[in-house]
């Protein structure tokens, strides 16, 4: 049996590794849809090996569809993931549009796949920054009990699309050979003020909240607790845009129900599902960025007790935001779905 596949947003950061991920992960598409503004319209994306015309987003795109992959924003989201579940598709949207609404699973298959099953329609991709550090707290949390997080981020440009990549490369350079640096589009581009990336650090990645926390980071609150489907976790984060192009990375604090031996979550993690650990400080052996780029996988690092609370465990969570952080995800929601028609 095949598919026929949208996907919205298909020219972006994200539909680009989506179509990628469908194909190398041989995702049984019949019809491939990509689908995109109007700007892009007539455009074309490769698809194993054939150039793809794109078309525009419209209700009548989704004629015919049976799973459609929504990363082109919220608001495109918002609009046509609806018209695309009354012609008939399943929507995986990687967009913040459903992810809390009860009637929607919030799903990261290490972590809560069965949950697939229980769409009406539209099921969530978490936020990449979400969706890493719940894959590496899951076999914890599973073995300890987990009573609270504390996490700060360092996030790459590409989270915030293309044009992010793009500006932080060109800042780059003009820097470096002492041109005027010009700031259109971080930390968040519909806001007025933007501030310079390269060789900077920016402590907001999203709009501001009415709590004094940024919408990035209160993702990271609500989105673990329904993963996790336990409102008593307490996590609290502080996210933070740094100059990497690809990978985010988290200190993530787990405070445990129980105290940890920190060489048995070595061995936990190490079998858990999607996780490599590397983690070796004497021989300087740890994730990064660059470790992560283009790897499916979540990298889990510096796995430590804390010195004065024996129940503290810190970790360093590494991971392709483009990939595990979302087209990756988003994909093996897709073969999830797909798995039950078999
Ligand atoms: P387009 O290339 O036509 O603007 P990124 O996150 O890398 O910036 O990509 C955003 C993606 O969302 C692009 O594929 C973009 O298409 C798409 N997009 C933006 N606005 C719309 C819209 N109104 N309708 C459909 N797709 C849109
Ligand atoms: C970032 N986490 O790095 C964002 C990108 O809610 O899916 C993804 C936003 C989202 O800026």
């Amino acid at each position: 049996k095949t598919y026929t596949v949208a996907v919205v947003g298909a020219t972006g950061a994200v539909g680009e590794q989506m179509l990628k991920n469908l194909e190398e992960r041989s995702f049984p598409v019949g019809e491939l849809r990509p689908l995109a503004s109007a700007r892009s319209a007539g455009k074309s994306v490769r698809f194993r090996g054939e150039e793809v015309v794109v078309r525009e987003a419209t209700p009548d795109a989704f004629e015919g569809v049976d799973i459609a992959l929504f990363s082109a924003g919220g608001g495109v989201s918002l609009k046509l993931a609806p018209e695309a579940v009354k012609r008939g598709a399943v929507v995986i949207d990687n967009t913040n549009a459903f992810r809390m609404d009860p009637d929607v699973p919030l799903v990261v298959p290490e972590v809560n796949g069965h949950k697939v099953r229980e769409h009406k329609g539209i099921i969530a991709n978490p936020n990449c920054s979400t969706i890493q550090m719940v894959v590496a707290l899951k076999p914890i949390r599973d073995r300890y009990g987990l009573e609270r997080v504390i996490v700060s981020t360092y996030q790459a440009v590409s989270g915030s699309g293309w044009q992010a990549i793009e500006e932080l490369k060109r800042q780059t350079r003009a820097v470096i050979s002492g041109e005027e640096v010009s700031c259109e589009v971080l930390p968040v581009s519909k806001l007025s003020k933007h501030y310079q990336i390269a060789f900077n650090a920016i402590p907001q990645c999203d709009v501001s909240q009415e709590n004094g926390y940024t919408l990035e980071e209160m993702k990271m609150v609500r989105e673990t607790q329904k993963i996790f489907e336990d409102d008593s976790i307490r996590v609290s984060a502080t996210c933070v845009r740094i100059p990497v192009l690809r990978g985010h990375s988290e200190s993530v604090y787990a405070e445990l129900k129980e105290e940890a031996d920190p060489e048995e979550v070595r061995r936990i993690l190490a079998d858990a599902p999607g996780i490599i650990v590397q983690d070796d400080i004497d021989e300087q052996v740890y994730p990064m960025p660059l470790t992560a780029d283009g790897r499916h996988e979540v990298f889990v690092g510096r796995i430590r007790r804390d010195l004065h609370n024996p129940k503290g465990l810190h970790l360093w969570v590494v991971a392709d935001n483009l990939l595990k952080g979302a087209a990756t995800n988003a994909v093996q929601i897709a073969e999830l779905l797909i798995s039950t028609d078999r």
